[in-house]
């Protein structure tokens, strides 16, 4: 019944083209129905729902159960052909990938604006935005998954169990093939990065230069592009807190003292307790399901 509901939204439908105007030139309105589809606490997921909360504006959130495989179902795939989180609705359109869900939230409604007038400050929050969005989390997760001397190996567990339920949804529904073959093809790419010493030895290199430079800026400026918050800062504060959650911290008081700063700094912002903290809890029902699907009861 919800499929039917939803079909009809149409994917993308001209939204990304005014997300990506300077919002200075877009009239602003309040929302009426918006909708985040959205798993807990993941790193994309985050972003959206930070947006939406910062902006202060109403809205539902439906968390998509990938347990069950809703991402691969194809009422989900009209509102995202990729079948990830997170995706916006409102008034029969839809809208998906956090960089654009933030521009678009951001430009469009009304209440706090998260972007700098000054045209070399926006090209710079620009540039950090899409360094964040292109940012190997998952890699880091994976690897860090395989290694033997660690309990935590649910990102693993989450990769083989998406791989297989990708290939059951590919069996029951043919016609979707083309969507399906490509997430295969994501999932096997991701175990041979996490796999091989010189690709992780290179996304360290990589990942250590950006945070040395994230973090002489922060030493320049409150926040990461200057000193009002932007959506430069909802970009990477995810990245900051899951490395670090999984092992691999890249901020403390004698490690990158400025990220540590910005880090403390959100912690006093309302949505980090709403937008954040709020959902950490929100899978594990889904990690549960997994585990007895991949015969690892505990
Ligand atoms: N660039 C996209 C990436 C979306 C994405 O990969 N989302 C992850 C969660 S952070 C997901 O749904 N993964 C499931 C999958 O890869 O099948 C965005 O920022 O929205």
């Amino acid at each position: 019944m919800v499929a039917l509901l939803l079909r009809g939204f149409e994917p993308d439908s001209g939204l990304t083209a005014i997300a990506n105007k300077r919002s200075r030139d877009v009239e602003k309105r309040s929302s009426t129905d918006l909708k985040l589809y959205a798993l807990g606490p993941s790193i994309c997921s985050q972003r959206a729902r930070l947006i939406i909360e910062e902006k202060g504006l109403s809205y539902d959130e439906h968390t998509v159960d990938f347990s069950r495989s809703e991402n691969l179902e194809p009422w989900y795939l009209d509102i995202n052909p990729r079948g990830v989180v997170p995706s916006i609705t409102e008034n029969g359109q839809s809208l998906f990938d956090s960089y654009t869900i933030m521009l678009y939230v951001n430009n469009q409604f009304i209440g706090p604006e998260l972007t700098p007038d000054d045209d070399a400050a926006y090209e710079k929050m620009i540039d950090y935005m899409k360094r964040a969005d292109h940012f190997p989390v998952r890699d880091f997760a994976f690897r860090f998954s395989l290694q033997d001397d660690q309990e935590m190996d649910d990102a693993d567990m989450w990769r083989l169990f998406m791989h297989d339920n990708v290939v059951a949804a590919r069996e029951k529904r043919p016609e979707l093939k083309h969507i399906y073959d490509k997430k295969i093809e994501d999932y096997n790419s991701m175990e041979k990065t996490a796999t091989s010493e010189e690709d992780m030895a290179a996304l360290e290199a990589d990942c250590n230069k950006v945070m040395d430079e994230l973090d002489a800026a922060l030493g320049k400026h409150k926040w990461i592009v200057g000193d009002d918050f932007s959506l430069a800062d909802i970009s990477w504060m995810p990245i900051f807190t899951r490395l670090s959650m999984m092992g691999i911290p890249v901020y403390g008081e004698d490690m990158r003292p400025n990220i540590n700063r910005f880090i403390l700094q959100w912690l006093e912002r309302p949505t980090w307790a709403s937008a954040v903290e709020g959902h950490y809890m929100d899978m594990v029902d889904q990690m549960e399901r997994m585990k007895v699907q991949l015969g690892k009861n505990t």
